[in-house]
């Protein structure tokens, strides 16, 4: 079993600067070590290229989206590269816009179900967003909505179809972005189901709505946590799902043997404490990949 850390420093897709430090703070809190001693032959690639967003400045006004476009082909590539050599690639954020990459990468050859940890939906287009920032629109362009640069990014059409996604942990939506996500057949986890019936229940059945696919991609987003445990993200919302709660998520994930790739996005080491959020970004992982208390 391999996995393979492809590390993609990109910031272009929101405004905190830092989340381009992303994938150094993973190394530092020991993702590699971890994953090996789970007994996976663990490959580290590096990071891709980023343009640095002090030298793009002329794609300001677009929000970089000539130059996200571009670093999400070569993640695409990657992704796809990695699973036709049967690697389980792990990218490293970087903001969340990689995941057009990602996801169109590892769902080139066969079809993958993705569970999307956020705090956010991601499911604006260019008319429904208010910040125009391209991190916000992700799983709107993978569904076939949006830019076109970024929907017929890697290969032409969409990479998913509604019913291949669950969103867990949501809470803050836009307008707009809300009405087009309930007239999307994604299924839809919200902060109040999980209060309600238990984020046990609530891994338990996302998964069940998945169980037309045999492959499982995690886009774990970390401001979909709750900002008290995991300070170092760069759009923190109140009342998130809390380390316990993620890691039972992360377990019950594992308990599939299905997850065959995964990002982890959005940590932004600058505004946090100590690398706290790396941390527990690497516990969450190492769970995600069959780490057990027993
Ligand atoms: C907001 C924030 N809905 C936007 N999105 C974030 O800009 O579209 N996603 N922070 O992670
Ligand atoms: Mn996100
Ligand atoms: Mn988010
Ligand atoms: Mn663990």
């Amino acid at each position: 079993n391999r996995i393979r850390m492809i590390g993609v420093p990109l910031d272009l897709g929101q405004e905190q600067r830092g989340v381009d430090l992303g994938p150094g703070a993973l190394r530092y809190a020991g993702l590699s070590a971890r994953l090996t001693g789970l007994g996976y032959q663990v490959e580290d690639i590096g990071n891709l290229e980023v343009p640095v967003r002090d030298v793009v400045t002329a794609e300001r006004q677009q929000h970089y989206l000539p130059s996200i476009g571009k670093v999400c082909e070569t993640v695409y590539q990657a992704g796809r590269t990695a699973v036709a050599q049967g690697c389980i690639p792990v990218f490293m954020g970087g903001d969340h816009s990689l995941a057009l990459g990602s996801i169109g990468g590892v769902t080139h050859e066969q079809p993958t179900a993705v569970i999307w940890v956020d705090a956010h939906g991601d499911f604006n287009t260019p008319e429904t967003s208010p910040s125009g920032n391209i991190h916000g629109m992700v799983l709107a362009a993978l569904l076939g909505e949006g830019h076109s640069e970024l929907v017929h990014l890697g290969r032409p059409g969409p990479k998913l179809s509604g019913s291949d996604v669950v969103l867990i942990g949501l809470r803050e939506l836009d307008p707009q972005e809300k009405v087009r996500l309930r007239e999307s057949s994604v299924n839809v986890y919200t902060m109040r189901d999980i209060d309600e019936r238990g984020i046990g229940a609530i891994a338990r059945e996302a998964l069940g709505k998945l169980a037309h696919r045999t492959r499982l991609h995690l886009s774990l987003d970390l401001d979909g946590l709750d900002p008290l445990e995991v300070p170092g993200v760069g759009t923190t919302s109140p009342g998130g799902i809390t380390y316990r709660e993620a890691q039972l998520l992360m377990e019950i994930i594992a308990d599939t043997k299905l997850l065959c790739s995964m990002d982890i996005v959005e940590i932004n080491p600058i505004l946090d404490h100590g690398n706290r959020t790396a941390k527990i970004a690497v516990e969450l992982a190492a769970s995600a990949f069959g780490e057990a208390i027993m």
